[in-house]
């Protein structure tokens, strides 16, 4: 009887070399005697059974062993997720604490309408947790640098110096001695109109095309999609850091508060950096920066009206409405630690004159 299939050509072959040949195969073993004499015989090896038993038993415990395992894992693995959610929890709920601390320092300062960096709300609070969770909360301040929102004003005061000339001089203490094209193009940005260069017409031929917000900025990111600011931009301000002149920081001079105004926000003097003063005021008139600097060393500002005083009344009117010595604006920012893991939380929050805050934005 022949072998079926494929099977006989390969015995064959083999028969030609080896007359005693016994092939083998699952269940079967087949004795080739003298050629072409190929007798099948169903002969149930015993001790190949055995050893089949024996595989087939220890593919089960393998398959047994894999199964405890994954099953382990999991377990653990699901243990991990809910021990990190735990701490998740903690360090927010700690965060959270935190910065209900700080603002509420920050709401009972005793000089509502002075503020300085000795002002109590300007130290940072460090709290420590029963459950070990350590906790920073800090306040920076946000007045003392110039908002790049007030290149829109719904109802500018005519009289005032033009906040374009203040923002183009700011860039200009950071390096960026021809801003006047990225100016234009952020004032077409923010404003609601679309007359301009840099408006709907022109983003629409971008690949890939998009539209101008025509809205406040929300955030620094925003202005990566404004013509002009790309990261190369503010990678060249980065790396002209280090003197002494025209290095000033955008991050340090200017800022971004997502609130509608109908007038400029003020900046206060007892804050404000060196670069933010003279943009503001102008480098004809830097020598009253200087004054103002030295005033506020020891002990807070307490009225513009002294230094601006010296100015003639047309360029102390142009002044006035950007300068003041009260803090209306915060970014509080907690971080939090426990074992291993950590988070942070940030918002911007608005305090009127009476301490009254409001939180404006959550960073989360
Ligand atoms: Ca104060
Ligand atoms: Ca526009």
């Amino acid at each position: 009887m022949y072998l079926a299939g494929v099977t006989i050509p390969y015995v064959h072959a083999y028969h030609a070399e080896n007359p005693e040949f016994r092939a083998k195969s699952d269940g079967f073993s087949v004795v080739i005697g003298p050629a072409f004499n190929l007798i099948r015989k169903i002969d149930r090896d015993t001790r190949r059974c055995q050893g089949s038993i024996l595989i087939l038993v220890l593919l089960v415990m393998g398959l047994l062993a894999a199964l405890v395992f994954r099953s382990q894992t999991l377990a653990r693995s699901r243990l991990v997720g809910h021990s990190t959610d735990l701490d998740r929890v903690q360090l927010r709920a700690a965060m959270t604490d935190g910065i209900r601390q700080a603002l509420q320092t920050l709401a009972d300062d005793p000089t509502l309408m002075i503020d300085h960096p000795h002002d109590p709300w300007n130290q940072a609070i460090d709290i420590e947790s029963p459950a070990g969770v350590s906790t920073r909360v800090r306040m920076v301040e946000l007045s003392g640098r110039f908002d790049l929102n007030n290149l829109y004003v719904k109802a500018p005061d005519l009289s005032s110096r033009p906040v374009q000339d203040i923002t183009s001089d700011i860039f200009t203490e950071c390096g960026d001695f021809e801003p006047a094209g990225r100016i234009d193009a952020l004032i077409d940005w923010l404003d609601p109109d679309s007359q301009g260069f840099r408006e709907q017409a022109f983003y629409e031929k971008k690949d890939p095309a998009y539209l101008p917000a025509n809205y406040w900025l929300s955030g620094w990111s925003d202005l990566l999609h404004v013509e002009g600011f790309d990261r190369a931009y503010f990678e060249a301000r980065q790396e002209s850091a280090g003197g002494q002149v025209f290095t000033a920081q955008f991050a340090d001079t200017l800022c971004i508060i997502p609130v509608a105004r109908n007038r400029p926000l003020v900046v206060n003097i007892n804050f404000a950096s060196r670069a933010t003063l003279v943009g503001v005021i102008g480098r004809l008139d830097s020598g009253i920066v200087d004054t103002m600097i030295a005033s506020r060393k020891d002990n807070p500002i307490s009225s513009v009206e002294t230094f601006i005083a010296v100015l003639d009344d047309e360029r102390a009117d142009a002044l006035r409405p950007y300068l003041g010595v009260r803090s209306s604006h915060f970014r509080v920012k907690a971080n939090a630690w426990h074992q291993g893991h950590a988070s942070r939380m940030e918002a911007i929050v608005q305090r009127d004159s009476k301490g009254e805050i409001s939180v404006l934005r959550w960073v989360l």
